[in-house]
């Protein structure tokens, strides 16, 4: 009997560690550092499936799954959709376990305990946790293979992406695919079938055509979820009820349920009411050469240009964020939904030099001129730096195509 739900595992989480003896290995499973719904969902839910697969082949259990939201404790209110999408699945978030928990950096940094650690929805570890390289055993991920952790390979190494595109527009169908060869499994709990569904929406913008993100293999997921979960069993209060299942079949509506997700995160006053800060950080990445040349930093922001600049102190926000994360370039990648079409645009901020030869190369070069990018109005910001405004022609050009272009230019 496995009545263990997906809230009951997670908050049963804790105590398992701190359970664990000298033999036990701590497997710890986490997403990447920008923290998004994918990276968060895709960890926790990982860990559960697990779960279930470990209880069916009835092995010892010498390993404790420690799933971590990859981001700090304080920080997951601003992720409004992860957040919004775990209380809905009924997870007691306090109980979950963070980056900047000390029950994690203990083990992290005790070279006693015995770890593994399994990569999510990245497939590099970010550079403050690189001494965790000798642990990684597994990588599940869809962005492009930044060919790290070498030791991973073969069926431990799944990275669903090929050829400037992923093969999978989110980590949770990733997940999904393992829980499908779950033969054991009657029907997927109501908790965990709610999450990953909500993530693949999310992240494939409910299939949109023009978004281009979703692909057959979500659009599998997603059947098979919707098909699948004890919908039934979800606890959900009436108000929430109401906006996202559809009440004549007792199934989420899946175009509310996205529509929902989506609003709670794009929320334009949200993002108007927010620190420039808290805006530049709340989806940021840091890139740089395999051998730890050129470093940048990548943040999403749900604005447009137009308005992220005009918030007060803007400019002074950004200076000081790129010294704190030790960066001297700094990409803004904007996107604004219109018409059910992404809208995008780059702010490249940086040291003047660096700044123009990357915006040279991004004019000119063959591998960046499938973004299309149309440059729009530089601007000093002091001495030394300046700030460079693209409108982006190309809608499909999220972080996951800019990155690997910026990376191939190598200034
Ligand atoms: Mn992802």
């Amino acid at each position: 009997m496995y009545e263990e739900t997906f809230s009951s595992f997670l908050k049963g989480v804790p105590n398992n560690i701190k359970a664990v003896s000298d033999q036990t290995n701590v497997n710890i499973i986490m997403g990447n550092e920008a923290g998004d719904a994918d990276s968060i969902i895709s960890s926790l839910s990982l860990s559960y499936v697990n779960f279930l697969k470990q209880n069916d082949s009835k092995t010892d259990n010498i390993s404790v799954s420690m799933p971590l939201v990859s981001i700090n404790r304080n920080d997951l209110s601003l992720r409004r959709d992860a957040s919004l999408l775990l209380d809905m699945a009924g997870v007691d978030k306090e109980s979950l376990l963070f980056l900047n928990d000390e029950v994690f950096t203990k083990i992290a940094r005790d070279d006693k305990v015995k770890k593994s650690v399994t990569l999510t929805d990245h497939n590099k570890l970010r550079s403050n946790l690189q001494f965790l390289d000798e642990y990684v055993v597994e990588i599940l991920d869809h962005h492009q293979d930044e060919i790290c952790h070498n030791h991973v390979s073969g069926e431990s190494r799944k990275i669903a992406f090929d050829n400037k595109s992923a093969l999978a527009g989110s980590t949770c169908t990733l997940v999904t695919e393992i829980l499908m060869t779950n033969k054991n499994l009657k029907e997927v709990d109501a908790g965990l079938g709610l999450s990953l569904l909500g993530v693949i929406l999310l992240d494939t913008m409910d299939m949109s055509k023009e978004a281009g993100k979703g692909t057959d293999r979500d659009q599998k997921a997603i059947d098979f979820l919707m098909k699948h979960t004890n919908w039934s069993a979800l606890k959900l209060d009436e108000e929430v009820r109401g906006k996202i299942m559809d009440s004549d079949t007792n199934l989420p509506s899946r175009s509310s349920l996205y529509e929902y997700l989506r609003d709670s995160k794009f929320d334009p006053q949200f993002w108007m009411d927010m620190l420039p800060r808290d805006a530049l950080r709340i989806d940021y990445k840091r890139f740089e050469s395999k051998e730890g040349n050129a470093p940048f930093g990548l943040s999403s922001v749900l604005l447009e240009v137009k308005s992220l600049v005009s918030k007060e102190g803007f400019y002074e926000h950004v200076l000081s964020f790129m010294k704190e994360a030790d960066v001297n370039l700094l990409g803004v990648l904007t996107m604004k939904i219109v018409d059910d079409k992404p809208q995008r645009e780059l702010l490249l901020i940086g040291k003047k030099e660096r700044a123009r030869i990357m915006t040279e190369y991004l004019m000119t070069s063959e591998a960046a001129s499938f973004l299309d990018l149309v440059k729009q109005e530089e601007k000093d910001i002091d001495d030394d730096v300046v700030s460079v405004y693209f409108k982006q022609g190309n809608p499909k050009g999220s972080r996951k195509q800019v990155a690997p272009v910026m990376l191939a230019s190598s200034c």
